[in-house]
């Protein structure tokens, strides 16, 4: 039933074909729970770090009985190598969009039953036709975001407004930048005028250069908080997930500026994914549900301020954080935005060597 319901929401996207599906999604319809199996026993959760609320977690486990157990990673490698270590024990995990398609690719995800998942209907057309799982076969959005430049403008005088402003030699010493050789290198790919994806053993390698006058400028690798050092007064630029900066944003919009670089940028979907052989399959579909709940789904925005793509959640924040230009880039500003294709493990190894090298040196 809820897959037609799926499939004609889809057509009013123009993705699906289905012209016999019925009634359309109703958004802002009823999210109360649904009958569904009684649950008990836990729930493994492997997911980043500083993006799912205690609060959420409590709500399901009174709500359902169930005990969730939530290991936190800061990055898709690090939780691609447990999966690949071997470890069965995890009933949902948070990968990025190029992540998901290489687990769908390698057939190591569970195929989301969506009749278990009614609440999809909250989430805005635009997320339910990606191409890295288009329809939704396999993975749900939790949110989204960019990578962007946020800075104290006490301290930096000039405009940042690319990469290349941020990695000057008079910025020696204060800037942190996240701890991830794919985004670092996708970085200097865009400065070197490619496109963020244009990943090859040739683009990769004329990037030498460039980061080897960009890292000795930095000053922290940090993808769990990068926010804290930039808080601190330790450094005063980052290129950083953008909820690290839309908190800094709303602690004080006139010390703090964003920018999304002019080269280009990420804009990364992390999504709520069940690898295949879960122990716990029933409990992840209904944690799956209860999170695109509008009433839950805007929790996590309140506490984590990236760009929700549930359009009923959105709807319930304050104008203050719909109008946060790190959280919600306007329009405008989206047309320079990509998503990340998967890259071949060999390329993403080289990425990994090349930024380690350049460290080192
Ligand atoms: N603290 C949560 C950070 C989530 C960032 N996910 C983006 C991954 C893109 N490589």
């Amino acid at each position: 039933m809820f897959a037609s319901l799926l499939s004609a929401a889809l057509s009013m996207v123009g993705c699906g074909k289905d012209e016999s599906a019925t009634p359309p999604v109703t958004p802002g319809a009823p999210t109360a729970p649904t009958a569904g199996p009684k649950l008990s026993g836990e729930l493994n959760l492997f997911a980043w770090s500083e993006y799912v609320p205690t609060s959420v977690i409590e709500g399901f486990e009174q709500e359902t009985g169930v005990k969730v157990k939530y290991e936190a990673y800061d990055s898709n490698e690090q939780m691609l190598a447990k999966l690949e270590g071997g470890s069965n024990k995890y009933d949902i995990i948070q990968p990025s969009e190029y992540v998901i398609e290489s687990l769908i690719k390698r057939g190591a995800l569970e195929a989301i039953e969506l009749d278990k998942v009614p609440n999809l209907k909250n989430l805005s057309p635009e997320f339910l036709k990606q191409p890295h799982d288009m329809g939704l076969k396999y993975s749900v959005p939790w949110m989204a975001g960019t990578v962007g430049i946020v800075y104290n403008t006490e301290v930096v005088k000039e405009p940042i407004n690319g990469f290349a402003d941020v990695f000057q030699d008079k910025y020696k010493g204060k800037i942190v930048v996240l701890d991830d050789s794919r985004e670092i290198v996708s970085w200097a790919v865009a400065v070197n005028g490619k496109q963020l994806n244009d990943l090859t053993p040739e683009t990769m390698s004329a990037t030498r250069p460039l980061l080897q006058k960009w890292l000795p400028l930095v000053a922290a690798y940090d993808s769990a908080s990068p926010k804290d050092k930039l808080r601190s007064g330790e450094v005063d630029i980052g290129i950083v997930w953008s909820g690290e900066g839309a908190t800094l944003l709303n602690e004080d919009n006139k010390k703090w500026a964003w920018a999304l670089p002019k080269e280009g940028s990420h804009m990364f979907i992390d999504s709520l994914a069940i690898p295949k052989n879960s122990p716990n399959k029933e409990a992840a579909l209904a944690f799956i549900n209860y999170i695109l709940r509008p009433e839950v789904s805007v929790k996590i925005t309140e506490e984590f301020p990236y760009l929700n793509p549930n359009a009923e959640a959105v709807k319930m924040l304050p104008e203050a954080a719909r109008t946060n230009i790190a959280s919600f880039p306007p329009e405008a500003a989206r047309k320079n935005l990509q998503t990340f294709k998967d890259l071949s493990s060999d390329l993403q190894s080289e990425a990994d060597k090349l930024v380690t090298q350049v460290k080192g040196q």
